[in-house]
């Protein structure tokens, strides 16, 4: 069904200038860097904000939106954001993993717990009763307590056989992400996906675009803000 884009698209177009700008501040800053291990951070968070620079455009352009059914009234629907999470989050923990010196099991259970996540949230999205769609959000919201279960277990455990100042670092981006990620089912439920109608969509589009833009660009710039610090991470085992 057709859907167009009403005032939200002010959050839609900041949204695509900062992703944007976020891109070609880390490409400018990465140009230089020789060290293998370094170039992997940088090629994972450019193309994080890469993705979502992408989205946030399909978004304020109206190619990203759809409308749902649910019971007889029309909900509008951004589905862009669920393919932009879809491939940026797992990147994201990809980042702090790596960081972490985690293992291939770890990696592999915190990316398979966040495509869940991501997956049962965009059902939850669609269905077409409220019924449905809280139980889909619950189911969601599950696989993230216990994604964020996982890094405040096994990948904070791996982050202090790192050097202290990579472990200070890890521990700052771990409380960042647990912070700005609890967030998001919050927005999700108070705003039209919940369809309790708390939060209108023109201030949920806002509210997820700042949290986007914290989690991706706050969170890389943090992240490679420090060169001395990137070199000392330790490979994976
Ligand atoms: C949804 C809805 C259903 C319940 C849950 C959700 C979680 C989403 C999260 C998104 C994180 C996005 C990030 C984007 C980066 O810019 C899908 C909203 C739990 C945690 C970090």
């Amino acid at each position: 069904m057709a859907a167009t884009v009403g005032p939200e698209s002010i959050w839609l177009w900041i949204g695509t200038i900062g992703m944007t700008l976020g891109t070609l501040y880390f490409v400018g800053r990465g140009r230089g860097v020789r060290d293998q291990k370094m170039q992997e951070f940088y090629i994972i968070t450019i193309f994080i904000t890469t993705i979502a620079a992408a989205m946030y455009f399909a978004m304020a352009t109206g190619f990203g939106v759809t409308e749902v059914m649910v019971g007889d009234e029309a909900l509008t629907v951004y589905w862009a954001r669920y393919a932009d999470w879809l491939f940026t989050t797992p990147l994201l923990l990809l980042d702090l993993a790596l960081l972490a010196g985690a293992n291939r099991n770890t990696i592999a259970t915190l990316i398979g717990l966040d495509i869940f996540m991501i997956g049962t949230g965009a059902i939850a999205a669609f269905a077409s009763t409220t019924g449905t769609r809280i139980a889909w959000w619950a189911i969601s919201t599950g696989a993230l307590l216990t994604l964020l279960y996982v890094l405040v277990g096994t990948l904070s455990e791996n982050a202090r056989s790192q050097s202290p100042e990579v472990a200070s670092l890890f521990g700052r981006l771990r409380n960042l992400v647990i912070l700005l990620w609890l967030l998001y089912p919050v927005i999700w439920i108070l705003g039209t996906e919940g369809t309790f109608g708390i939060l209108p969509l023109y201030w949920e589009t806002a509210a997820f675009m700042v949290l986007d833009l914290s989690a991706k660009v706050g969170f890389g710039v943090i992240l490679l803000q420090s060169r001395s610090v990137l070199e000392r991470v330790a490979t994976p085992t």
